[in-house]
């Protein structure tokens, strides 16, 4: 079952515990207040350092790995024997290794799934590493995957179901809320810095056929007190949100800003919600920007029968315009084999797409040209850049100062080759941290960026341009 039809028949069940705990739930937890600019006019939200260095990643690595690994399943049921779990040649370090040498720059690991099995030596539950043949039940998956990240300075991140279908207390709410804080509070305290924290949107049934209802605003307050810098991913955030699809694909437009209370809570669906998720919103009062997940193969585990189904380097290319180009951060799953390790096709792919990245954006064209900016209006504005000589461009890559904020609504890219007339690019709607356009090669010596529509003063935006 996938998440999205699991989640429409949940959904009803579920506005319940939303109701319940009504929309005040991101209160306290240090957002920057907007207040008014210099002129009284009311400022646009801004993200926090944290959400800058998060977006700036702009790749992620996501690792799902656990007991399902060994079942072949997707959803473990929570009646899984831990002596399973036994990688032969688990190396937390090729993980980190192979992801900086593919251009990512943080990962996160699932360090409990729905099926309840802890990968660190938990005080909370007996169903975890420490019951498990691997390391003789003396080892700790998160410290390695933690030291690992750190030598290879790329930021940890760690994925902490709050849906457990092994623990008895599931369902027991108070119960049950009591030791998934203490289990996040063991994850924030033992390991050093954790930079996400990232919770998923599927809630169901407990061993014992009961519904849990989740303290959000406590799991969140938690966090921002125990890892005040860690950003956390959920379909309501609080500091980044899902994108609304699994197969990686920002919303376009993609507005940074989201009004919070359409979506208060994770795991509530409908149409409404997935296009709050997919789009943001142009008036919201909250940064909010959208995590683009999706799996290098059809399932989130490693499976052997689809290890002929990882997707190809075009795909994965594609991704990344359609996510990071699109205003967005792709966190791409790579699940570890059996034997604890990155299967070879999925080396080879992120190999491919690290190189297929370094030859599409080798050479800024654009770079130490300096830009001519002019406002031409209250929401308007014009860029404009001379190359110097007539150049072939297949890409264009534009940026806003996100630091600012987000404005550009709408936009045209133009441009001429020495002597001629301006014609049409690309079009679009929202640019934000980076929006990239593919262009049907074309030769141009000037080009044109029209800003014709913004949500607030537009800030000068930067033209990057690639031959590809
Ligand atoms: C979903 C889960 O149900 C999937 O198994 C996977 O972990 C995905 C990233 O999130 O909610």
């Amino acid at each position: 079952m996938n998440r999205r039809s699991f989640l429409a028949s949940a959904a009803a069940a579920l506005t319940g515990s939303v109701m319940h705990a009504g929309a005040s739930a991101v209160d306290g937890l240090g957002f920057e207040a907007s207040g008014r600019d210099q002129r009284g006019a009311p400022r646009r939200p801004r993200p926090t350092a944290a959400q800058l260095a998060w977006q700036r990643d702009e790749l992620a690595l996501f690792l799902h790995f656990g007991v399902n690994t060994f079942t072949n399943r997707e959803w473990g049921d929570g009646r899984e024997d831990p002596a399973i779990f036994a990688p032969t040649s688990l190396d937390a370090r090729e993980w980190a290794r192979v992801a900086r040498a593919a251009g990512f720059r943080a990962l996160v690991l699932t360090a409990k799934h729905h099926d309840g099995f802890c990968l660190w030596p938990t005080r909370t539950t007996s169903h975890s590493v420490a019951a498990s043949p691997w390391r003789a039940g003396q080892g700790d998956l998160v410290r390695e995957f933690v030291d690992a990240c750190r030598a290879e300075r790329l930021r940890a991140g760690l994925y902490l179901s709050p849906w457990d279908r092994n623990n008895p207390s599931y369902g027991d709410s108070p119960r049950y809320n009591d030791l998934y804080a203490a289990q996040l509070t063991e994850l924030l305290t033992r390991y050093g810095k954790i930079e996400e924290v990232w919770f998923d949107g599927a809630n169901g049934e407990g061993p014992n056929g009961k519904r849990q209802v989740y303290d959000w605003p406590r799991v969140w307050g938690l966090v921002r007190r125990l890892q005040p810098d860690a950003v956390m991913f959920s379909d309501a955030g609080p500091d980044v949100r899902w994108c609304g699809n699994e197969s990686g694909s920002a919303g376009d437009p993609n507005w940074s800003t989201v009004d919070p209370s359409v979506v208060p809570f994770p795991g509530i669906s409908g149409p409404q919600i997935i296009a709050a998720l997919q789009h943001g919103d142009p008036a919201g009062a909250v940064w909010r920007p959208a995590e683009a997940d999706t799996s290098i193969r059809p399932g989130w585990f490693h499976h052997p029968a689809e290890d002929g189904r990882v997707r190809s380097v075009d795909q994965l290319t594609d991704l990344y315009f359609r996510s990071v180009g699109r205003n967005s951060k792709l966190l791409l799953n790579v699940p570890p084999t059996r034997d604890g390790v990155l299967h070879a096709t999925d080396v080879e792919r992120l190999m491919g797409f690290a190189e297929r990245r370094r030859a599409l954006f080798a050479e800024d064209l654009a770079a130490g040209r300096r830009a001519a900016w002019r406002r031409t209006g209250d929401r308007t504005a014009v860029a404009e850049v001379d190359l110097g000589r007539d150049v072939q461009v297949t890409v264009a890559r534009l940026e806003e100062p996100i630091e600012r904020g987000q404005m550009v609504a709408r936009y045209m890219l133009s441009g001429a080759a020495n002597g001629q007339r301006l014609s049409p690019l690309s079009r679009g709607t929202t640019i934000g941290y980076a929006k990239l356009d593919r262009l049907t090669p074309v030769t141009v010596r000037r080009v044109r960026l029209e800003i014709e529509d913004a949500v607030a003063p537009p800030e000068r935006v930067v033209v990057r341009l690639y031959r590809g």
